[in-house]
Order: C-alpha cells, then sequence, then structure tokens
C-alpha cells in the first residue's frame, strides 16, 4: 500500500510549516490549503511557494467557501489541520467545525488530525478560567469528528521547545534570562519538552499507522522528561555560568494573572497546570493511547528526536547575546 495523500490545513502556520516539511521528508504526495484571505501576506505566500518548490501542490480554498474544502479534502487521504490556538497570536480552534462538516460531507477521509498539539484536553476538564477555553473548544471539535464517525489521531505534543525551553520556561519572553531565573515551586514537576522539527516528524509518521487509528498519540520520549530545575541545570552545564534561582509559590503565581490581558491569564493558567500540577505526566498512558518513542524508536531517525537535541539552544549558542559574553561552544549531543 502506498503511502497517503495528505492535506495539511494552516499550513504556513508555526508547526504547521514544519509538518508540511516532515510530509513531504518523508514521501508523502503533500497538499496545502492555498486561502485566498492571505491577501498581501506576502510571506504566507513566498512560504506557499517554497513548499511547492519542494514538491507539494497547494490547493485553493476557504472557510468562507464550504464547497471549496470538500472539493480540497476529497483530492487526499488523510487531512491534518494545525489550525491557530494561542490566544496573543490567534486562537480560531472552532474554525475547524466547518473543516469537520466538509470531511464528513466528502465521506473519502481516512484519517483527520485535528489542531490539538499540546496538553491532552481530555484531561483538562478541571482546568482553571480563562485558560480552559483552549481545551473546551478542542473537547468541542473532537466531540463533532467522533459525532461524524471521522477516523482521527490526536497529537499531544507537550511543550513546544521554542516557546518553553529556550527561554527557561520563563513567561513573556522567549529568551534565555542572563542572570536570575523564576522557579516554580520547587521545579521539581515533570515536564515534557519536544523540539517542534519532532513534533513534525512524529505527526507524518503516525497518519499512516494502524496502531494510532481513532487514539492519542502522546510524544513522551524518555529525554524529554525534565524538571524545570533540571532543565535550568542543562543550560548552566552548556554556558558555564550559575543563575541566581529564586522560587515562586503558587499562590504568588495565580495572582499575577490580575491585570493581566487574556492571553497572559490563560498563558498563567496553563503554565500552572504544567508546572505545579504536573500535568502532562502525572497520568499513565491508558488503551487510548500510545507514545510516539514506542512506535517509532528506529527508522534511522532516531538520533533526531530527544531533548539533548535542544535546537532552540543551539541556535542560542550562535546568538551574539550568548556567544560574546558567555563563549558558548558548539552543544554536545
Ligand atoms: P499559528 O498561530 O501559527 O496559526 C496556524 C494557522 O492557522 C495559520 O497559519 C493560518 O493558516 C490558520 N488560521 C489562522 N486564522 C485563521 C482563520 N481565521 N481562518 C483560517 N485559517 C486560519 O498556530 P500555531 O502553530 O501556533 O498553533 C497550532 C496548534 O498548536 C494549536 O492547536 C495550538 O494550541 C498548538 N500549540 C501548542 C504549543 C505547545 O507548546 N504545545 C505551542 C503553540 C501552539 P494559513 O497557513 O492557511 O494562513
Ligand atoms: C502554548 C505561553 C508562553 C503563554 C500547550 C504566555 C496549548 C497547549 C503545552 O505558546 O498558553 O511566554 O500545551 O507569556 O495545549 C503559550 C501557550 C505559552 C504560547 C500556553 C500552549 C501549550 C498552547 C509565554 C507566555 C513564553
Amino acid at each position: 500500500m502506498g503511502k497517503s495523500k495528505v492535506l495539511v490545513v494552516g499550513g504556513t502556520g508555526y508547526i504547521g510549516k514544519r509538518i508540511v516539511k516532515a510530509c513531504l521528508a518523508q514521501g508523502h504526495e503533500t497538499y496545502v490549503l492555498q486561502r485566498p484571505e492571505i491577501g498581501l501576506d506576502i510571506d504566507k505566500l513566498q512560504m506557499l511557494l517554497s513548499f511547492k518548490e519542494q514538491g507539494a501542490r497547494l490547493i485553493e480554498g476557504s472557510f468562507s467557501d464550504h464547497k471549496s474544502l470538500v472539493d480540497a479534502v476529497k483530492q487526499v487521504d488523510v487531512v491534518i489541520c494545525t489550525m491557530s490556538g494561542v490566544h496573543f497570536r490567534s486562537h480560531n480552534i472552532l474554525m475547524q467545525l466547518k473543516l469537520v462538516d466538509a470531511i464528513k460531507e466528502a465521506g473519502n477521509i481516512k484519517r483527520f488530525l485535528p489542531s490539538e498539539f499540546g496538553m491532552d484536553p481530555a484531561r483538562m476538564e478541571n482546568a482553571m478560567e480563562p485558560g480552559n477555553i483552549t481545551f473546551e473548544e478542542k473537547m468541542t471539535v473532537r466531540k463533532a469528528i467522533e459525532k461524524a464517525k471521522i477516523p482521527f489521531t490526536y497529537v499531544s505534543a507537550n511543550c513546544f521547545a521554542g516557546y518553553f525551553v529556550g527561554n527557561l520556561s520563563q513567561l513573556a519572553t522567549l529568551l534565555p534570562p542572563k542572570d536570575k531565573v523564576g522557579i516554580y515551586g520547587d521545579g521539581n514537576q515533570k515536564v515534557i519538552f519536544v523540539d517542534e522539527d519532532d513534533v513534525g516528524t512524529y505527526t507524518a509518521k503516525t497518519i499512516d499507522d494502524p496502531r494510532t487509528l481513532n487514539k492519542t498519540l502522546y510524544l513522551r520520549p524518555k529525554e524529554n522528561i525534565l524538571t524545570q530545575m533540571q532543565l535550568v541545570d542543562k543550560w548552566e552545564k552548556l554556558v558555564g555560568r550559575t543563575l541566581h534561582k529564586f522560587s515562586i509559590s503558587a499562590q504568588d503565581f495565580l495572582a499575577s494573572m490580575k491585570g493581566m490581558e487574556l492571553a497572559g491569564q490563560v498563558g498563567v493558567g496553563h503554565f500552572y497546570h504544567i508546572f505545579y500540577e504536573g500535568c502532562l505526566s502525572n497520568f499513565e498512558i491508558g488503551e487510548e493511547g500510545e507514545e510516539a518513542s514506542e512506535l517509532y524508536p528506529e527508522d534511522g531517525c532516531g538520533y533526531a528526536f530527544g531533548a539533548q537535541r535542544l535546537s532552540v539552544w543551539r541556535s542560542w549558542s550562535c546568538c551574539d547575546r550568548f556567544s560574546v559574553e558567555l563563549d558558548v561552544g558548539p552543544l554536545q549531543c
């Protein structure tokens, strides 16, 4: 059986572009939705053209034109949606209901991967407001998928390195702290950090795998499970400098939400569940799920997986601020 044809919806986005690249790299006939709404967004247009140069096919379609979505979906076997879902960027998770309708009508889709790629929303029923919107909307999409009997895989990708590793998990910055670092409580909850390229690779790997049909794929390689303290320790060893650590109590952390805009409040709530409650690692993967590094340990890309690679830090070691001030050599991994 040949590799399935895949359509990526949201392909110019932060995680979408990695998924497009991984699908191409793994030999899938890869289609990317080209929305007329991108208008004069020249960055998106050029990205789409570069996908085309790399072998992707562009399909025109719009969320405000149902038939265009049905026609797009009819050309492929698998749909991966990477619709935006980060409040300070843009949050359109429920727009996917239109895509679900189109997939239902088309009737040919062997697997749909909706925009998830984070915490498992099914385990976040007790999440605090307003961050719970993220999980509730993702659950609404899941319910529509399951009601329409569309075959699915949900990818729980845990913490993207770009948002959680480079900054040692500090809020409101993506840069590594220079002198002092806030530690959530005792910094000992187990967190799972995943390189974005690995999210792409694992996602592409799973689309034709019968073992993940109608299941959740958790990206939880052992090397990627680190506490915040272990993360800070790795960085300190890398740069040969010790940072001043100050503990933030759960109470103070939650109190910091007050006066923030919605996006900031959502972030604080999510960080609370991850760093104080340990929501990413405080459960065993059961019958409803599979773990990615167990399913795909080999295939010659094994070394590319895992926090050891930390490409986000490798890039800091080439960044003036650290190579000059801290004389960081290349990462050993
Ligand atoms: P982006 O903000 O990069 O947006 C992705 C795409 O969404 C855009 O490129 C665009 O597609 C599409 N989009 C946005 N608005 C509209 C609209 N009105 N109509 C149609 N399409 C639209 O998303 P991310 O990559 O940041 O997020 C994707 C998923 O990953 C989300 O579910 C999010 O929650 C999750 N995530 C998880 C993180 C983690 O640490 N685990 C971190 C960040 C995100 P087009 O290419 O067609 O323009
Ligand atoms: C990422 C963030 C970083 C928020 C998830 C505020 C959905 C998920 C791990 O990417 O709110 O500074 O699971 O000041 O299921 C954001 C969100 C993280 C943005 C979390 C996310 C993670 C969304 C911030 C900040 C670095």
